[in-house]
């Protein structure tokens, strides 16, 4: 595969004899975008980020001031990352002072992805960022390394309507390898989706067991949806920082947080509209729309139809909604 333009972390290299033996023993799947997927406690991986949570759950030490945002792909990782970095950072880096972090480096650069980070090495060393340590995983709670559920450290769950989610993933797979998904039907791809069958999927067994996490554990784990960020952001902000222990005072403002963060924002930066992440990724493929109900514009109502069902089939009696 040395040609493809699938990103290195979706490659099936560089695995371990350890690595070989587990994944012989897994059940397997073509998958849209990558060659093979395995599943592993019940979620879809590659084999390289497979390699990453084996890594992860065997080394990975939680601080008990760790913060771990937690998401599934394309449900708000990037603007998550932003918020939380600028928010938990910001008396070292004061929003206001122009040489700010986040407008010279991505997201993804300064929060860094725990399985990706495992996939290469288990000797990953996170001593180096700031405290407290903001780090980002796709893990389901199930699968998260002891440490973090021992400790005290605390989660922040963002989950998406899974009609974005599902349209977000597709664009950024054809950006990110056209030659590979090109001749993959859209319909395809969403039956699979609706199946669990996707990287990181299912998605509804992901939401659903941090929701109830959420629920039980109200002090660990703190549950978003990207929808009620879009929609008051200021004050999810506000809700974020009183959950991790450092809420804004009366005379703080919230709103340079909001502004910088914002996809106009963000998605203008030179870093973010020219800059390639290490695993080869370009960054701007992380800013398309940033919208909620953008899915209109490329579902046909049949496919939404098929998706509204799957959730309302499993997410019936959980309390929990999407509106758009
Ligand atoms: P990842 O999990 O692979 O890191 P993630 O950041 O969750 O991806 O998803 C990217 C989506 O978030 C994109 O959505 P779209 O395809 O529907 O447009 C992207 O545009 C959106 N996004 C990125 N940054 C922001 C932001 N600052 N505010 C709102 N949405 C954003």
């Amino acid at each position: 595969m040395a040609s493809s333009s699938v990103p290195v972390y979706l490659r099936d290299e560089n695995l371990t004899q350890e690595t070989r033996d587990l994944l012989s023993s897994l059940p397997s799947e073509k998958g849209w975008l990558v060659s093979e997927m395995y599943q592993y406690e019940g979620s879809w991986h590659t084999q390289a980020v497979l390699q990453g949570v084996v890594n992860c759950q065997k080394h990975f030490e939680a601080n008990d001031s760790d913060i771990i945002l937690a998401t599934l792909p394309k449900s708000g990782t990037t603007w998550l990352e932003a918020l939380l970095f600028a928010l938990i950072h910001r008396k070292k880096f004061p929003v206001s002072s122009g040489n700010h972090p986040l407008l010279a480096t991505n997201p993804h650069l300064l929060v860094p992805y725990m399985e990706g980070d495992y996939c290469v090495s288990p000797d990953v060393d996170f001593s180096k960022l700031p405290s407290p340590r903001l780090m980002q995983t796709h893990l389901s709670y199930h699968s998260l390394p002891v440490s973090i559920k021992s400790s005290s450290c605390k989660i922040v769950y963002c989950c998406r309507n899974p009609k974005d989610v599902f349209v977000s993933l597709w664009h950024f797979g054809k950006k990110l390898a056209p030659q590979e998904t090109a001749d993959y039907p859209m319909e395809k791809a969403l039956e699979a989706f609706c199946q669990g069958k996707f990287i990181g999927g299912p998605f509804w067994d992901h939401v659903l067991e941090y929701w109830y996490e959420s629920r039980k554990n109200p002090n660990k784990v703190l549950f978003v949806t990207y929808e009620e960020l879009k929609k008051q952001t200021g004050d999810m902000v506000k809700r974020m920082a009183e959950f991790l222990g450092c809420g804004f005072t009366a005379e703080e403002e919230v709103s340079e947080i909001v502004k910088l963060c914002s996809f106009e924002s963000l998605s203008k930066l030179e870093v973010n509209k020219q800059g390639k992440l290490p695993n080869g990724i370009e960054t701007s493929a992380f800013f398309r729309k940033g919208e909620t109900g953008g899915w209109r514009d490329t579902l046909s109502e049949s496919l939404a139809d098929i998706i509204d069902r799957t959730t309302e089939e499993k997410f019936g009696g959980s309390g929990l909604k999407f509106s758009f």
